[in-house]
């Protein structure tokens, strides 16, 4: 590396429908990476504590309705309003580890009935990952999992539906990664990912063209 190219971090995010172990996978690879030395922070979405966030939050754990394409622009703007911090920090060097982002918006939106397309172009040139690791099981087996049903969209019809939109989004560079595993097996597998991407794209611009 010349003195002024410094290497920058890799934009890595978790995505799957709920309960597929993301949050928990997401701390364990931060702090993972960090061992192993990488710089590395943890981020979130949606991020409540911003005040769009708390409008997000009213609607999700609070009750407080909304129209759904109002809902879909707050969702949209609570990564927009993040993206200078992120990428302030991913060229200082930082990898973060992004637990959910607009695939999760465009899916959910989309299950409830708003068009596809129309519910992708408010994320149109956002900062696109590097590496999403999808978590992925059946519905019927997440339901299981602890924690289950106490917000909004936490049934089994609209899941469903969930995961066949995040299905429809995949890209071609998408891993995806069996959630059934025990969290031990996925987070090697996540980890292994992980530092291949850092590798990769060390010496590559930032890519701010998500659904250009
Ligand atoms: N949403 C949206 O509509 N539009 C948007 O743009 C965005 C989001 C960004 C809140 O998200 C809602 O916002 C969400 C999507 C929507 N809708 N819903 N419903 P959130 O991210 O705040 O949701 P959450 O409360 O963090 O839950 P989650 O993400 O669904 O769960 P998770 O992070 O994937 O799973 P976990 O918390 O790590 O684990 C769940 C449980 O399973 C827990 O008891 C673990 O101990 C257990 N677990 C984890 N891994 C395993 C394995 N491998 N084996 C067995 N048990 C496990
Ligand atoms: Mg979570």
């Amino acid at each position: 590396h010349s003195a002024e190219s410094r290497s920058r971090g890799a934009f890595i995010l978790l995505e799957g429908c709920d309960r597929t172990g993301k949050s928990t996978q997401a701390a364990k690879l931060v702090e993972r990476l960090q061992t192993l030395g990488h710089s590395t922070k943890l981020w979130k979405f949606p991020d409540r504590t911003t005040r769009i966030g708390q409008m997000i939050d009213g609607y999700l754990a609070k009750g407080e309705d909304l129209n759904d394409h109002a809902v879909h622009l707050l969702f949209s703007a609570n990564r927009w309003e993040a993206v200078e911090a992120m990428e302030k920090h991913l060229s200082a060097g930082t990898t973060l580890v992004v637990d959910r982002y607009a695939y999760s918006g465009v899916a959910f939106s989309a299950a409830k009935g708003l068009d596809l397309e129309w519910c992708k172009h408010p994320d149109r040139g956002l900062l696109r990952p590097d590496l999403t690791l999808f978590l992925d099981m059946p519905i019927e087996e997440s339901m299981k999992r602890g924690g289950f049903g106490e917000e909004r969209y936490e049934k089994l019809t609209i899941q469903t539906k969930v995961r066949e939109l995040f299905l429809q989004l995949r890209e071609p560079t998408w891993v995806m990664v069996d959630a059934t595993q025990s969290i031990e097996s996925i987070h090697k597998e996540l980890v292994h990912q992980s530092e291949k991407a850092i590798t990769r794209v060390r010496d590559q611009p930032l890519q701010h063209d998500l659904w250009l």
